[in-house]
Order: C-alpha cells, then sequence, then structure tokens
C-alpha cells in the first residue's frame, strides 16, 4: 500500500482536544512501560469517532473513565474509539504501551542514544510512545512521572518543573515534571540517564533567576562552557533586540550523540546532538564554535516563535522555523559581523536551497501537499523562510518590524497560529499593503530579474528596465508576479564614488519594489553613465541577471561601499572565469587565466582592512556553488576547471599569498573575531599554496606546528585535496589521536569521503568497517557517505555507475535502520534531470531499484516517487 499525502486545503478543526496529560514512565532500555492519561474534551458535539495517533508499540489497555473500554478498531497506525454511546464532554482516557528504546534504531519516539535514553517527537514522534491525538494544534498541559533504575539512570529530566521525587525499595528512584505551559506533542521531551552536569543561572530582564543547565556524558564537562556562555548571550540578545524574556525557572540542555538533525526545542528541555554542544580548542574549528553559538540561539529563540506561538498544522512550519532562523542570523549578525553572517548565508541559499527548487522536491515555504513531514525541514521551509522574513525587514525597517513583532506575540500567544497570521500581524502593524507580497508563501521556484539600463546622457537619466520570471518548477507550472524588493546602489564610473539616488530633485529610497513582469525606474540628475550595484545585501532570494563588463565589475569591487556587493562582484568574476575555462575544457583547448582575475586578486589581497572579508573574496566558489549555474551539470569538467583555476591562481600569487600566510600567524588560540578572521585568511592562503612546489612542505608543517582544531582540519583536509605526499601519515596521525572520539572523527571521514583521488570509493566502502564507525550513528553516516555522495560530485557521478551502485546499497540498509537520515542522503540521486543522458539513465534506474523495496519507508516513498514522475 503506498503512503497517502496530506493537503494544506484539508485542514479540520479538532473535533475533540487534550486539555491534560498525565505520564507515567516506567523505564528500561528494553521494555518501558507507559501509562497515558488524558483529559479529553469534546468540542463538537456531535462527534462520536475519536480517532488517535499511534504505531510501533505494543498497546496493553484502554480505558474511559476508569472502566475497561472494548469499542474502538485499530489499524497500522492509529486506534478509534466509537463514543456514540456517550454524551460526556469531557472524559479521562488511561492508555497504556509497552516500548522497546533500545531497538528503536529510527531515533524518534523513546529511543536509546549510548547509555541514556531520549525523546525526539516533532514532527510525529510522539504517536511512536503512545496513541495521542498528535497534532500540533492540541496544546495540553503535562505532568510527567519517570521511575528507573538509579544506578544506571541517576538524571530523570522532562519538561517544566521538578515537583516531586523519591526512592523505591528496588534500587529505582522516581521524578515528576510539570509544564504549566500547554503545549503540543512534538515539544514533550524524557531525558534519563547519567550526565556531569554543567550549572549556571542567568537573571532575566524581569530580575527573575534562571537555572541554566547543560547535560552532557561523562568526562565532557570541560566541552560544555562555550555552549553555557552562548546560552546566555542568547537569552540576553532576545531580551534586547526583541524584547522577549524566558518564562520558566530552569533551562535544560542535553548533548546526546544519536540524533538525527541538529537539536530540538522542547520546552524547557533541549536535547541537543553533542555536535552543536561539544567545544573546546583541541576538538572544535572555529567554525564549529560560531555553529555552537547559532544552533543554541537557535533552540532558544523558539521559545518563543515556535512554543509560545506554536504552528496550527505541519504545513505552516515555515511559521516558526523560517521566523527562527531569521532570529539566529540577526543573533550572529549583531555579535560578529554581518557582512560574513550576509555572504554565508547566501552561498548555502544558492548552492542547495536553489538546487531544491530545480529538483522534484520543489515546494513553497508553505508547502500544500506532504506525505512524510520530516521530509520538509528543508533548506526552502527554512532558509528560503527566513529571507522572505528578512524582506518583510526589508519592506517595514527594524522599527515597524518589531511593532509587528509585538502584535503578532500579542495576538497569538498561547496559540497555535498560522503563517498568515503572522504576515497579517506585520501588514496591520506598518500600514504596509503585503497582499502580493504573500505570494512568496505560496508559490515555489526561483525568480529571476533580466535587468537592462540605458543613460541618457542629455537629460542626466538613468534607466533600469527590470523584469522578473519565475520558470516552472515540478510541483507547480503557473508563476504569479512576486513583490521583490531589490536594493541597489549607483557608483560613479570613474572614482567609485556612491550617487544619491533621485527622481526629479527628490531623494528615493534604495528599495524598489519590483511587483510587475516588466518595469522600468528611472533616477534623475544623473551626471555620467554609473556603474549599478544590484541585489544590494542580497535583499531577496533571487537569480539575477544583468550583463557586467569586466570593467564595470572592477568599479564595483574596488569601490562598492556595501561588502556584500563586493564579495558577489569577485564572485561574479571567479564564475565568469570558471565558466569560460569549462567551455574550453569540454572543447579539449587549453585552460587560461586572465589579466581581469589576476588584477581584481591583487586588489583583494592587498586590501588589509578586514581580514574575515579578504579571505571569504578570495576562495574560489565552491564546485557545488559553481554546478547550480548550470541547467545541465558536467561535474568531471567542472572539477578540471575548478582545480586548473587553483592552481594557476596559486602559481601566479604565490609570493603575495606566502606574504599573507607567513603575517597572520597567531600564537595562542582565542575564540574572536580578530583570530579567527587571520585563521580564515591564512588557511585561505594556503587552500592555494598546497598547490603549489612548497605544498607538501607547508602543509606538513602547519599540521605539525597546529594548536587547534581549525588549522589541524585545515592541513588534514588540504592534503588530501591537493594530493600531498604527506597525505597518508596526516590521516593516520589523525586517525591515531582521535579514534576514541566519533564527533572529531566525523572531520576526518568527511575528510575521506570527499577525497579527490581515484579510490576514493574503495577507501569510504572500506572505512565502512573501521573501528570508529557505526552505521546506526546519524552523524557518521552523514560524515562517511554524504562526504562522498555530496562533497565528492566528480566521483559521485563517476560515469560507470559505481557511486549511484553504493549510494544504493547503503540507501537500502538505512531504509531498515533509519529512513529519515536515508532520505536526506538520497537527494543528489534524485537530481537526476541535472546531467547528461547516460548519468541520467542510470540515476533513474538505480532510484527504480529502490522503488522495489519491501516496505519502503515513506520518507523515501515521496522522494523516489516525485522524482520518477518528473
Ligand atoms: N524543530 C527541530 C527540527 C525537528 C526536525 C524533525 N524531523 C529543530 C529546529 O529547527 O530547531
Ligand atoms: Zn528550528
Amino acid at each position: 500500500m503506498q503512503p497517502k499525502a496530506k493537503y494544506r486545503k484539508d485542514y479540520q478543526v479538532p473535533d475533540f482536544t487534550v486539555s491534560e496529560i498525565n505520564l507515567d514512565f516506567q523505564l528500561d532500555s528494553n521494555e518501558t512501560i507507559v501509562t497515558s492519561l488524558l483529559t479529553v474534551v469534546r468540542k463538537n458535539p456531535q462527534a462520536t469517532q475519536l480517532r488517535l495517533d499511534g504505531h510501533s508499540f505494543e498497546f496493553l489497555s484502554l480505558k474511559y473513565n476508569d472502566s475497561d473500554f472494548k469499542s474502538f478498531t485499530q489499524d497500522k497506525n492509529s486506534l478509534t474509539l466509537d463514543l456514540s454511546n456517550s454524551s460526556d464532554e469531557q472524559f479521562v482516557l488511561e492508555i497504556k504501551t509497552k516500548l522497546n528504546p533500545a531497538k528503536n534504531t529510527s531515533l524518534q519516539g523513546l529511543y536509546q542514544s549510548g547509555e541514556g535514553i531520549c525523546t525526539q517527537c516533532e514532527a510525529e514522534g510522539f504517536r511512536q510512545i503512545t496513541y495521542m491525538l498528535d497534532r500540533p494544534d492540541i496544546l495540553a498541559k503535562y505532568t510527567t512521572k519517570i521511575t528507573a533504575c538509579k544506578t544506571q539512570f541517576p538524571f530523570l529530566l522532562s519538561n517544566g518543573n521538578r515537583i516531586a521525587q523519591g526512592e523505591l525499595d528496588d534500587g529505582r528512584h522516581w521524578v515528576q515534571w510539570q509544564d504549566p505551559y500547554p503545549k503540543p506533542s512534538y515539544l514533550f521531551a524524557l531525558v534519563a540517564g547519567d550526565f556531569d552536569l554543567l550549572q549556571d543561572t542567568f537573571v532575566t530582564m524581569s530580575g527573575r533567576e534562571v537555572a541554566l543547565e547543560i547535560y552532557v556524558d561523562r568526562g565532557n564537562l570541560d566541552r560544555a562552557t562555550w555552549a553555557m556562555e552562548s546560552l546566555k548571550r542568547a537569552m540576553k540578545w532576545d531580551e534586547e533586540r526583541f524584547g522577549l524574556e524566558y518564562d520558566l525557572d530552569i533551562y535544560m540542555i542535553v548533548a546526546v550523540d544519536f540524533f538525527n538533525m541538529g537539536a530540538m526545542e522542547n520546552k524547557g528541555l533541549n536535547v541537543f546532538n553533542s555536535k552543536y554542544v561539544l567545544a573546546n580548542p583541541q576538538t572544535a574549528t572555529d567554525t564549529d564554535y560560531i555553529d555552537i553559538e547559532s544552533v543554541i540561539g537557535h533552540e532558544y529563540f523558539h521559545n518563543w516563535t515556535g512554543n509560545r506561538i506554536t504552528c496550527r498544522d505541519w504545513f505552516q512550519l515555515s511559521l516558526k522555523e523560517g521566523l527562527t532562523v531569521f532570529r539566529d542570523q540577526e543573533f550572529t549578525a549583531d555579535l560578529w559581523s554581518r557582512s560574513v553572517k550576509r555572504i554565508e548565508d547566501v552561498r548555502l541559499l544558492r548552492s542547495v536551497q536553489f538546487a531544491e527548487d530545480a529538483s522534484p522536491m520543489a515546494h513553497p515555504i508553505r508547502p500544500e501537499k506532504v506525505i512524510e513531514m520530516n521530509n520538509f525541514y528543508t533548506v526552502t521551509v527554512y532558509e528560503k523562510g527566513a529571507e522572505v522574513i528578512r524582506m518583510i525587514h526589508t519592506l517595514l525597517g527594524e522599527e515597524l518590524f518589531q511593532k509587528g513583532m509585538q502584535l503578532y506575540v500579542k495576538e497569538n500567544d498561547g496559540t497555535a497560529a498560522t503563517c498568515e497570521d503572522f504576515v497579517s500581524a506585520m501588514e496591520r502593524a506598518s500600514e504596509i499593503d503585503l497582499t502580493q507580497f504573500r505570494r512568496w508563501y505560496s508559490q515555489s521556484g526561483t525568480p529571476e530579474l533580466t535587468i537592462s539600463d540605458e543613460y541618457d546622457e542629455r537629460n542626466y537619466v538613468y534607466r533600469l528596465h527590470i523584469a522578473q520570471n519565475t520558470e516552472a518548477t515540478a510541483d507547480q507550472l503557473d508563476k504569479l508576479n512576486l513583490h521583490i524588493p531589490l536594493k541597489i546602489q549607483l557608483y560613479s564610473q570613474e572614482k567609485g564614488k556612491k550617487l544619491k539616488l533621485l527622481h526629479k530633485s527628490q531623494p528615493v529610497s534604495d528599495v524598489l519594489d519590483v511587483k510587475e513582469d516588466y518595469q522600468i525606474f528611472e533616477f534623475h540628475n544623473v551626471k555620467h553613465q554609473p556603474v549599478p550595484a544590484l541585489l544590494c545585501d542580497f535583499s531577496a532570494p533571487v537569480r539575477l541577471d544583468y550583463n557586467y563588463t569586466n570593467e564595470q565589475l572592477l568599479v564595483l569591487l574596488k569601490y562598492a561601499e556595501n561588502d556584500f556587493v563586493r564579495w558577489n562582484t569577485m564572485q561574479t568574476l571567479f564564475n565568469n572565469e570558471l565558466h569560460e575555462n569549462l567551455i574550453r575544457y569540454q572543447q579539449n583547448e587549453p585552460l587560461q587565466l586572465s589579466e581581469t582575475i589576476i588584477e581584481a586578486l591583487k586588489f583583494v589581497l592587498a586590501d588589509t582592512k578586514d581580514n574575515m572579508l579578504t579571505a571569504l573574496m578570495l576562495a574560489l566558489p565552491k564546485e557545488t556553488e559553481f554546478a547550480e549555474l548550470f541547467k545541465v551539470i558536467d561535474p568531471q569538467g567542472i572539477f578540471s576547471a575548478h582545480r586548473f583555476m587553483q592552481r594557476a591562481i596559486a602559481a601566479a600569487l604565490k609570493n603575495d599569498l606566502l606574504d599573507l600566510y607567513y603575517k597572520n600567524q597567531t600564537l595562542t588560540y582565542q575564540v574572536n573575531a580578530t583570530d579567527i578572521a587571520k585563521r580564515a585568511l591564512r588557511n585561505t592562503c594556503l587552500s592555494y599554496l598546497a598547490f603549489t612546489s612548497q605544498g607538501n612542505e607547508l602543509v606538513k608543517s602547519h599540521y605539525d606546528f597546529a594548536n587547534n582544531m581549525t588549522d589541524t582540519l585545515a592541513a588534514l583536509s588540504l592534503s588530501t585535496k591537493a594530493e600531498l605526499a604527506c597525505r597518508d601519515e596526516l590521516l593516520n596521525d589523525f586517525e591515531q589521536k582521535w579514534h576514541h572520539d566519533g564527533l572529531v572523527m566525523d572531520k576526518w571521514f568527511v575528510i575521506q569521503g570527499s577525497r579527490p583521488d581515484e579510490n576514493a570509493l574503495e577507501v569510504v566502502q572500506s572505512l565502512l568497517e573501521h573501528r570508529s564507525f557505526n552505521f546506526k550513528n546519524p552523524n557518521r553516516v552523514r560524515s562517511l557517505i554524504g562526504g562522498f555522495c555530496s562533497h565528492n560530485p566528480r566521483l559521485f557521478h563517476a560515469i560507470d555507475g559505481s557511486g549511484y551502485r553504493f549510494l544504493v546499497e547503503i540507501l537500502i540498509k538505512l531504509n531498515e535502520i533509519n529512513p529519515q537520515v536515508g532520505s536526506r542522503l538520497i537527494e543528489p540521486l534524485i537530481q537526476f534531470s541535472r546531467y547528461d543522458n547516460q548519468r541520467q539513465t542510470l540515476m533513474r534506474r538505480s532510484l527504480k531499484r529502490l522503488l522495489e523495496i519491501d516496505n519502503l519507508a515513506s520518507d523515501l516513498f515521496e522522494k523516489i516517487d516525485k522524482a520518477l514522475q518528473q
């Protein structure tokens, strides 16, 4: 039987709700007994059937107001009570179930992670614990009692406040928790285990003291301090920027090793992938530090945007995710560098989200149709969702945006809301019409702006001709015009001076409201033909087509005030150059490096104002970023053009690069903006130098003298990328030092997966047996297998089909163990329409093989089915 799709348009107000839940867990790794007391309220007096969701447990018993109850039917995923003989407006159900956490490899519901036990209920994991109206618009008050062996599970945690605890004669103990805030079942959490505990406090803006607790595996206490500092920064920032204060007396974070995603915002008890908690200079890179802070912030910010105000149904997921990503982006931007953060976010959006829009999985940020909800925790819902919020912010400005936020919170606190509730609050608070803007919620695809300009030198008039178009996507053929905020600047050709934007003689906004399929914007009193900087700060998630000359690009690179524009200009120069070389490669002509690129890079290297920006501007776009510019991707050609550019730039600028490399040493390791920037710049220089005759010597000594993971990893990764003589020695050394630590080994596995030498697949296959590898751990699987399938495009797409066959074997296994992880890994395979016919045939064949698996999980089915229907 094929899994059934749900549609947004079919939403119905529930007939029943649950006002209170009293849970009792008799916890044991192999046999846990759950007793759930549900206070059910009949909201529709006519309703006689109560359907509860539930699967993957053993059902023991059901009582209705204390009496055994037999009028029900069951199927694989639900239990339906026949209530035609009762007219109670309110009643209590008692449901008993039996679970086996140790056998639950899906990592949803209640499962064992290492020696501990924890839960993951979003989106629909609660129904793997007990029967429940498992939908986000059912808000109930939870009381949870956990009883378990005291030596095995000294800590027993759940949401809210600890209200009672005690010991039993048989060596077990119990703790009871109560969460005063009604919440949907997906925010329920339970954790039991033996941990080291880091404690601190935070005093909120109204003067309340909150206990902060971070639980980590024993021995890891020194790796939790950064997370704690990050949490305090997040709490303070949310008060200062959004006026939002924490509402419980305790905030707990638990780090676990087995986790399907990054982290989970359960009320008062966040469960985190240990990757986003643990850090010290020996084990974590600068990027890890920043990522940890951002994920800690993200989950914390959910307390308001997600928990206090949750989603009416899962189609509204972007209501909480897009908004919370926007908030975490702003948090990082305010604490570190706004432009650097913007550049990084745009890189992700353009490479991964644009690719999703072009794939069979294309969907609007508020999807219309879903088979497996877990498949919709996507870059579209999250990152494009955040871009949509950012556009509202651009249109309204900070002050009106915050006014809109306050109204949104006031109107929706304690409820399950919709995206429309949010937009409507923004609209009413600002009195800015967002009617057309709302289409961003319902329309998928990446819009393209085609821009040309004309200069009327007699009348000093400059005109921009702007056309918008969104191509059909897999899910939606007809596209409407969007309201696109296009931020621009004009620069003078000679001195690169920024010009005032005037209409008649009145100043006009630098944000153009693009709304039609074709519009002309006119600027007056422009004395010379200007150079336009378009889409400053990436003011909308669109592709831009304007035919810049090299001279214009050099003006923007040198003089634009907007950092994003300058970085983006360098990207354009790189992309043009890569493109030309790709064509030369495909036509069997010798590849070459232009004078323009050298001039641009020399300028960048000489600019010492902002090391981090210099590092970002210096780096070539990744192969996967470059690939996104093409309808049909040539992985071998892209690899070769990329490789050529790396070598040619290194050869042409060796002395400048060496000079910067030596100038930017950091002696002690500190996590601050200055030092992070120095390391980034130095390692970017090394990424070119590795490809020179001195490469081996430099990389080897970089590795030997590194006193932190950022530098160690830079060297290790370059030794494989540039296939240096020291490669195997460094890889072995790292393995010897870290094989006991899975998190650190993930870095090594990614490097192995993405190694460019021809036998990479063989290596990856043999590493499936490595002592640090564990097929049941999502982090390991993503590092090694994801490293190969997503970060090694040339070899994954090997023309003999070996990469595809490998992924099929892996997915067959993951379908049994953990389909959610499998469904992430399958992405490169469903994007077959982006490749040549020969590869397409092989990829389709692989998908068809998968479709034949018995018991194909809905996660994989949904993606494969969509892909093959193209
Ligand atoms: N809300 C969770 C993600 C849940 C994913 C379920 N498959 C983490 C987050 O976005 O904060
Ligand atoms: Zn989130």
